[in-house]
Order: C-alpha cells, then sequence, then structure tokens
C-alpha cells in the first residue's frame, strides 16, 4: 500500500502500536513529514465524520487520536526549524470544559516548527491558569482553542481577566477550533483567528510583526 495511504489507514483503525513504525516507514520511503501529517489529519476526518454518522464509538475516536500522537512523535523534530533565533513565544491551550487536543496540539506543533517558543498548557485551561502562565512566560502570543459550542464563551473569560489582570495590552490573542469563525473571534475582542495550522502560523506572524495591530 502507498505509504500514505496506510498512515492514514493506521488513524482510521486507531492501530497506534504500528503508527510510530508505519511514519518511519513512510519517512524512509521518501515522504515528507508534512504529508504525513496531512494523511493523519485526513484519517482523523474519516473517523470524526464517522463518529458523527454513528459508525463509529468513542473508544475507536481515542485510539484514532493515540495512533495520531504516535505518529506526532515522529514527525515532530521534522517540522521544527533548526533555526536558532526565535520570532516570539505562544502560550496554547484548549479552553476550560474542553478535552479535545488533538488540533490544539497540531497547532502548537506548527507555530513551534515556525520558530515560535511554545508553551502548551494542555486542555481544560482555566483564564486563571492563563492568566499564570502569561504572567510567568511573558509571551507575545495567548493561543486558544475550543472545539465544542458550550466552551466557546470561556475564549471571553480569558480575555476579562486578562483585562483585569492588566495584561491585555502585552500580549496578542489568537483563537481557533471547529466552531469558531471570524466573527465570533471579533465579537469577543480576539486579535486573530485561524481555520487551521497552516494559518495559525501565518497568524501568528503577522502579530508578531504588529500587521495586527488596532488602529
Ligand atoms: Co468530541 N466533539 N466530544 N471528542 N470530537 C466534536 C468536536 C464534535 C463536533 C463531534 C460531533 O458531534 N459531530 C462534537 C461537538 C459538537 C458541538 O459542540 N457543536 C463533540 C462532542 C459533542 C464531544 C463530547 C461532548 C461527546 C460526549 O461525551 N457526549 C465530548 C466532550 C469532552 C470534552 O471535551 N469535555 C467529546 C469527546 C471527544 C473524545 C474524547 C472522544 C475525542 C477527543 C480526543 C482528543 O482530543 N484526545 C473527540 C474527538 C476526536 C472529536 C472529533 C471526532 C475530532 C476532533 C479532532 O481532533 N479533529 C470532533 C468531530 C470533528 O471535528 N469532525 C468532535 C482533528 C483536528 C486536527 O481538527 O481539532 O478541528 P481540529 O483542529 C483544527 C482546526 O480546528 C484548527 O487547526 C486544527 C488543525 O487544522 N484549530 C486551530 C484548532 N485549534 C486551533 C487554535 C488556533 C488556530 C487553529 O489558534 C489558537
Amino acid at each position: 500500500m502507498d505509504p500514505i495511504e496506510q498512515m492514514k489507514q493506521v488513524v482510521i483503525s486507531g492501530d497506534f502500536q504500528s503508527a510510530h513504525d508505519t511514519a518511519q516507514s513512510a519517512l524512509k520511503s521518501g515522504c515528507s513529514a508534512h504529508e504525513i501529517l496531512n494523511a493523519m489529519v485526513t484519517g482523523m476526518d474519516k473517523v470524526g465524520a464517522e463518529w458523527t454518522l454513528g459508525n463509529m464509538f468513542i473508544p475507536e475516536v481515542l485510539l484514532a487520536a493515540k495512533a495520531l500522537h504516535a505518529g506526532l512523535d515522529v514527525i515532530r523534530p521534522l517540522l521544527t526549524s533548526s533555526e536558532t533565533k526565535m520570532r516570539g513565544s505562544v502560550v496554547i491551550g484548549t479552553v476550560k470544559g474542553d478535552l479535545h487536543d488533538i488540533g490544539k496540539s497540531l497547532v502548537a506543533m506548527m507555530i513551534e516548527g515556525a520558530n515560535f517558543e511554545v508553551h502548551d498548557l494542555g486542555v481544560d485551561v482555566s483564564p486563571e491558569q492563563f492568566v499564570a502562565a502569561v504572567k510567568k512566560h511573558k509571551p507575545n502570543i495567548v493561543a486558544m482553542s475550543a472545539l465544542l459550542t458550550t466552551t466557546l464563551p470561556y475564549m471571553r473569560d480569558v480575555i476579562r481577566s486578562l483585562e483585569e489582570a492588566g495584561l491585555r495590552e502585552e500580549v496578542k490573542v489568537m483563537v481557533g477550533g471547529a466552531p469558531i469563525t471570524q466573527k465570533f473571534a471579533d465579537s469577543i475582542g480576539a486579535d486573530g483567528f485561524a481555520p487551521d495550522g497552516a494559518t495559525a502560523v501565518k497568524k501568528a506572524r503577522e502579530l508578531v510583526d504588529g500587521k495586527n495591530k488596532p488602529e
């Protein structure tokens, strides 16, 4: 089987034990880290669609996520650039009440690969934890991910908490996740929105370069 198709199937079948070796073989056969990443994301999209249709169940979805993470471990060093000069730093997390970590981890990895120092706070991150991380790491950007319509409001809470702590002017805020739109991002006063990892990298660069400063 074509190595890219094989990588996709490993995620769909949740075969986390083979994911590491399959990713390594794909690299050896000449596939790029980006091709492998795309194959895994395509596989995860298929899993999501099947789950929505009721053809797959939560344990299978979790195995697919585990397989994707095992593949990510192999390609992570290749997606991280060898340039030493950092463009800036980012504190990233999935907001309170939300345990979805795949998209957030992908975005974190891609931003890291674009030479940002990334502090990944994980999932279920409260406004207080975001504020504490900003005080500690003094990042250029606070990046928030949410996958549930019920957890979107916490993004607004994080921005309010940054304001209350007197830190809002110190950082740019970027948001993303499947249910987020530019309109929503504007409505909560975020500085940037990105629908996917590649756009998130572009947006992070713009925010740090000051292209998105309000008039
Ligand atoms: Co969840 N879940 N889930 N889930 N899950 C969704 C999101 C859902 C759409 C499925 C559905 O019903 N069709 C639905 C949300 C519905 C809604 O809110 N409107 C849903 C639900 C309902 C739930 C539970 C409530 C189910 C339940 O228990 N009854 C529950 C909630 C748990 C919780 O968080 N408190 C739940 C649980 C789970 C699992 C644990 C089983 C698992 C998560 C495993 C894990 O993350 N380790 C899971 C998964 C895997 C999904 C789906 C299938 C896939 C999400 C994913 O990883 N996609 C999802 C359905 C779907 O999306 N088709 C679904 C792949 C990933 C690469 O894409 O995360 O969108 P994504 O990230 C993209 C972009 O959005 C963007 O870039 C990424 C890369 O391109 N992006 C950013 C993301 N963050 C960004 C940040 C940025 C910029 C871009 O800047 C900061």
